[in-house]
């Protein structure tokens, strides 16, 4: 336990939360949401690629990996001038936190200044910031922090078991140490993963399973569904066996056991919104799932969009928060 929040969980407890009927699932997932979180509330944020393609690793679900044909051009790390513009935009547009994503392995120390001058910048506008870059060293994560950086996004992804079939070139317990680093620095921790990829329900068990019993639970926890892209070993085979894309009470599973075990984190509920039907994401946010990427695109591929989001939110009687602080406050 740290606190109160239990972050012993087995396997079988969390495979047990999987295996129960939908109905006494949701239930639970929206007790727990409505006892740590602002039931009717939704965190937006905005993610900006700051680096696009020509990335090193081999995630076989990314547009951005060398590895892929999806033919993307390799970018420079783009002026501090154009993030600026865009987390302008997100801010008029309501979102409360500024996502820069890299395609990186990892920042050279060479770029580190201009990722320092970025982050106070956006912090300057009154945005909560978010930086993703691959792994950080000590050092890198202590600049960062003392930039002002609020939050730092490295995944696990999967399941120790079926993370090893998707990405080759960076292992697990890398991952595990650029979050303790994180960690250290004093960052809050950004941890999910995506499903979808063709993992079964116990790959999905045991990727809730890392994440709950990580030392502490991760403030943010972004749930992606896998977005098929053409020229990327895992959007091929999806894109090829047709009707293997996640089943959407699965995925919705998914999101409710992620509430379940790590209650008070906000549970994003990330790519792969474009393609999901307004009934499938109403459940996502009955399953608890209190956070979301607005704006009309995530980092290389599209996204719902303002107006659709404005038009869901009508409908569900939701309104967006800028800061988690009061719904957690509210909780105690
Ligand atoms: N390069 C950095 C890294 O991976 O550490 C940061 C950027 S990376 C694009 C961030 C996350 O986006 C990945 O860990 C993965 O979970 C998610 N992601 C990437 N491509 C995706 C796709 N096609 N569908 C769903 N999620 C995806
Ligand atoms: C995360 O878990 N999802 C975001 C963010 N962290 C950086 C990225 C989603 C990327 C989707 C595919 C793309 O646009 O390239
Ligand atoms: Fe690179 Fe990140 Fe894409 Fe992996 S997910 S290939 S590390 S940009």
């Amino acid at each position: 336990m740290t606190g109160n929040i239990r972050v012993d969980w087995g396997r079988g407890d969390i495979a047990a939360l999987f295996d129960l009927p939908f109905l006494d699932l949701l239930h639970e997932a929206q007790t727990i949401h409505r006892r740590h979180h602002a039931p009717n509330e939704v965190q937006l944020s905005t993610l900006l690629s700051i680096k696009t393609g020509g990335c090193p690793e081999d995630c076989g679900y990314c547009s951005q990996s060398a590895f892929a044909k999806s033919g993307l051009k390799a970018e420079k790390l783009i002026d501090v001038d154009a993030v600026l513009a865009a987390a302008a935009e997100a801010k008029a547009g309501g979102s409360g936190r500024f996502c820069m994503g890299a395609a990186w392995r990892e920042p050279k120390d060479r770029d580190m200044d201009a990722l320092c001058t970025m982050v106070s910048g956006v912090k300057a506008m009154g945005l909560e910031t978010c930086m993703t870059l691959g792994m950080l060293s000590d050092d890198q994560a202590s600049r960062l922090a003392g930039a002002g950086l609020d939050y730092y996004n490295h995944n696990l992804d999967s399941s120790p078991e079926y993370y090893a079939e998707v990405i080759t070139t960076r292992t697990w317990q890398e991952r595990l140490d650029t979050l303790e680093r994180v960690r250290a620095s004093g960052m809050s921790v950004c941890c999910g993963g995506i499903v979808g990829m063709g993992e079964s329900r116990e790959d999905r068990v045991g990727f809730l399973h890392a994440l709950a019993t990580l030392p502490a639970h991760p403030e943010s926890v972004p749930i992606n569904a896998l977005v098929p892209i053409k020229g990327t070993a895992l959007g091929d085979r999806l894109i090829e066996e047709r009707n293997t894309k996640i089943d959407d009470i699965e995925f919705v599973r998914t999101v409710a056991v992620a509430r379940i075990t790590m209650p008070r984190s906000i549970v994003r509920l990330s790519a792969g919104r474009e393609s999901m039907s307004e009934s499938t994401q109403a459940l996502c946010f009955l399953a608890g799932a209190n956070s979301i990427f607005t704006g009309d695109k995530l980092l290389t591929t599209g996204n719902a969009g303002a107006g659709a989001d404005a038009r869901l939110f009508e409908k569900l009687g939701l309104a967006p928060t800028t800061s988690e602080e009061p719904a957690r406050v509210a909780a105690e």
